[in-house]
C-alpha cells in the first residue's frame, strides 16, 4: 500500500557539520535572506531570526518591519519598510512571520513578494496568514507551526494535536500540500512533501524559552538562502537547533537557556 512505502526515520544528533567555505567566494556567493516581521513590540523575533542566520552562514539578512527605523543597534542585519517590498535586491530565501503581528495589511505586503518564486520559511504570525490558493506558499516552502499555531490552522485545540501528533502532520500536509511540515515541540516530527516522516532525536525543554523557534526559522532560512536542498535544511537545521539545548544542559540548568544561548552555540 501507500503508507508502505513511506518511511519513518529517526534523526539523530551525528555529524550535522557542513563543508569548509571555499577561499574564493565572498557574502554574495552564501545568499541574502529577507525576514519578513519584527514589528513594533516584537522587534526582538525578528532580530533573533536574523542573528541565528547569520551565525548559521547566510551572507546578508535584511529585516523588513513596519518601521526599519525602530530597528535599532543591528550591527550586521539589515533593515527595510515590509510595505515598500522588496526593491532591486534579490533574495534567495524568506522568513514570514517572526514577530509580524497578523491583519490585512500584513497580507497585502506579502503580495508584492513574488512568493511563487520563493523559498520560503512560514514561521509564527506568518502562519495566520498563509495564502490558501495552492502553489502561491513559495517555489519551495516549509512551515514551522508550535501545537498551539498548529492547532489553529486545523482548528482543533493544541491538546488535540498534542495527542496524535503524527495525525496532526499528516492533516496539516493535507491542508497544505506540497511542502515540508515541522511540528515543533519535544521531538519535533517533520514531514517530507512525499510522506516521509523524521522524528527529530535532539533538544529539551531548555527550548521552551521565549524566542527559541524564531532562531529555528533563521537558521532554516541561512541555509535554504546558502541553496542547499530543502530536506538537508530543514532536517540539518531542526536536529543541530535542538543539539544547542543539549550542549547547554551538560553544563547549565535548563531553565536558564534563552534563544540568545541557541545562537552563541552556533559559533563553534
Ligand atoms: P498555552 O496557553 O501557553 O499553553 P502564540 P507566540 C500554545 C513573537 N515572539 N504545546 C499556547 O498555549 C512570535 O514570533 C516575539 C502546546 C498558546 O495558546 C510571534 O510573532 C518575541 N501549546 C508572536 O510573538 C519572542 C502550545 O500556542 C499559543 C505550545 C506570538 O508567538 C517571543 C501561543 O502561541 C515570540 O517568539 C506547545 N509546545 N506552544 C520577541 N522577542 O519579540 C505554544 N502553544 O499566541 O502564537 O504566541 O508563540 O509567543
Ligand atoms: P516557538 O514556540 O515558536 O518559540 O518554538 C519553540 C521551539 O522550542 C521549537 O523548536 C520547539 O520544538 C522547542 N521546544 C519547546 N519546548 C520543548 C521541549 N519541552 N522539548 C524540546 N523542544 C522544545
Ligand atoms: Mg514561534
Amino acid at each position: 500500500s501507500e503508507s508502505q512505502k513511506i518511511g519513518h526515520f529517526l534523526l539523530e544528533p551525528a555529524d550535522v557539520d557542513r563543508p569548509r567555505r571555499p577561499n574564493i567566494s565572498h557574502k554574495g556567493s552564501y545568499g541574502s535572506l529577507a525576514v519578513l516581521g519584527g514589528f513594533r513590540g516584537m522587534q526582538g523575533a525578528a532580530f533573533l531570526a536574523g542573528r541565528a542566520a547569520l551565525r548559521f552562514g547566510a551572507g546578508k539578512v535584511r529585516l523588513f518591519n513596519d518601521a526599519p527605523e525602530t530597528l535599532l543597534s543591528l550591527g550586521s542585519l539589515m533593515a527595510g519598510d515590509i510595505f515598500a517590498g522588496p526593491g532591486t535586491q534579490s533574495y534567495q530565501a524568506l522568513v514570514i512571520g517572526p514577530g509580524l503581528s497578523r491583519g490585512d495589511r500584513v497580507t497585502e505586503a506579502l503580495a508584492a513578494w513574488a512568493l511563487s518564486a520563493q523559498r520560503v520559511v512560514w514561521d509564527a504570525d506568518g502562519l495566520a496568514l498563509l495564502p490558501d490558493g495552492r502553489g502561491a506558499m513559495g517555489a519551495e516552502w516549509v512551515m514551522t507551526p508550535h501545537p498551539g499555531e498548529a492547532a489553529e490552522l486545523l482548528g482543533i485545540r493544541a491538546a488535540q494535536v498534542q495527542a496524535d501528533r503524527l495525525a496532526a502532520v499528516h492533516a496539516l500536509a493535507e491542508a497544505y500540500p506540497g511542502g515540508w511540515i515541522v511540528l515543533k515541540g519535544y521531538r519535533t516530527l517533520i514531514r517530507a512533501p512525499h510522506g516521509d516522516i523524521f522524528i527529530c532525536g535532539s533538544g529539551n525543554a531548555a527550548l521552551a524559552t521565549a524566542g527559541s523557534g524564531d532562531v529555528l526559522s533563521g537558521m532554516i532560512g541561512a541555509m535554504l538562502a546558502n541553496g542547499v536542498p530543502m530536506a538537508d535544511a530543514v532536517l540539518s537545521a531542526t536536529l543541530r537547533h535542538g543539539l544547542a539545548a543539549d550542549r547547554w544542559v551538560q553544563h547549565y540548568r535548563d531553565y536558564s537557556m534563552t534563544a540568545e544561548d541557541i545562537i552563541d552555540d552556533l559559533r563553534f
